[in-house]
């Protein structure tokens, strides 16, 4: 048999409805439904070989061989795909991680996206993208909703055959995002450990929950309506519940940094002088601003002001996944 070989290109997302919290750990199945905007600006290209000379799996990130500990992660995922199909082989892993890393941003999300896709490729699975997204799920929450473009709702679901996305709405009326990397380094509490804290201490995430739905169905509306004041108050009236839970926690934890307050503070007075950006964030201090894509670059000149030392990425709105073909990898 020869090699099989599948290559794929998947872009990060960064969620409006916050998904923060499992209700089963190893499905990945979510307490609640989440809302994304997948950027354009990150993504990660992957190749899969399923190689029937080789007898273990190995794994290139950035060129660079990978620890058993990593590559193990992507025995599991693909295992998943070998149990279904009753794939046989050893499959080779090589991704190419397009997120700056001063960017601080989790490339988990585009990571199991991209690999879902080249496997699916690889091994001419012709599985359909509502389904891939509940394969790639299980490799991280946040990578469901990374295979479509656009605005994406993951849907909760009620087993793991539906805790899938869903593609809302392309996008395409003015809109675009900022990210203020405000502190890279490798922060202390993985998002992982933290919304299973917050899950278990928190009296706040009951209430989380009941506001999150309500919150997701008001971003639908407006979304429909095109009304993007409405989007951009409920994106950051939804993130800050989000990290509001964390402060109830036992131990009480935050991801917050001086700098991401003075964010939000310069955020809201360009608000004031009648600029429509939104602050959202993630289990992180870095900062992103939901804005109107013909006001990033004046927003961007504004932020620069006060935040000279900080790298600032506009971003456009992303795609879908797709595979990439063997020239366009080579060009990488
Ligand atoms: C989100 N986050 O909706 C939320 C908001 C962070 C804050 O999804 O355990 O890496 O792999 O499912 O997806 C980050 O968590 O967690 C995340 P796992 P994931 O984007």
């Amino acid at each position: 048999m020869s090699k099989q070989i599948g290559i794929c290109r998947a872009h990060t997302n960064i969620a409006l409805i916050k998904y923060w919290g499992k209700r089963d750990e190893v499905l990945f199945l979510p307490m609640n439904s989440s809302l994304s905007l997948t950027l354009a600006a990150f993504y990660t290209d992957t190749k899969v070989t399923f190689d029937p000379s080789q007898t273990i799996d190995s794994f290139f990130l950035n060129n660079k061989k990978q620890a058993p500990q990593e590559t193990i992660k992507i025995t599991a995922f693909i295992d998943l795909f070998r149990q279904n199909y009753s794939l046989k082989g050893a499959v080779k892993v090589e991704s190419h991680n397009h997120v700056p890393t001063a960017a601080g941003l989790a490339s988990s999300a585009s990571a199991f996206a991209a690999l879902a896709g080249a496997v699916n490729q690889a091994a001419h699975l012709n599985i359909e993208p509502t389904l891939l997204s509940t394969y790639a799920r299980r490799g991280s929450g946040s990578a469901t909703r990374s295979i479509f473009g656009g605005f994406v709702e993951w849907q909760k679901g009620t087993s793991s055959a539906d805790s899938c996305a869903v593609p809302i709405d392309d996008a395409d009326w003015d809109i675009g995002m900022i990210i203020l990397a405000i502190n890279t380094q490798k922060k202390e509490l993985s998002s992982r450990a933290g919304m299973k804290l917050t899950v278990a201490t928190s009296p706040f995430y009951p209430a989380w929950i009941t506001s999150a739905e309500k919150d997701l169905a008001e971003m639908k509306q407006a979304i429909q309506q095109q009304d993007f004041q409405k989007l951009g108050e409920i994106t950051e009236a939804n993130g800050m519940k989000m990290h509001a839970t964390m402060l109830g926690a036992n131990p009480p934890f935050s991801y917050w940094e001086p700098d991401s307050i003075r964010a939000i503070k310069k955020v809201k007075s360009l608000r004031k002088n009648g600029f429509m950006c939104y602050i959202t964030m993630d289990a992180g201090p870095n900062v992103k601003i939901l804005c109107k894509h013909s006001e990033m670059k004046f927003l961007k000149k504004e932020l620069e002001k006060e935040f000279a030392s900080e790298q600032i990425i506009l971003s456009d709105v992303g795609p879908a996944i797709r595979s990439l073909s063997e020239k366009e990898w080579l060009d990488l």
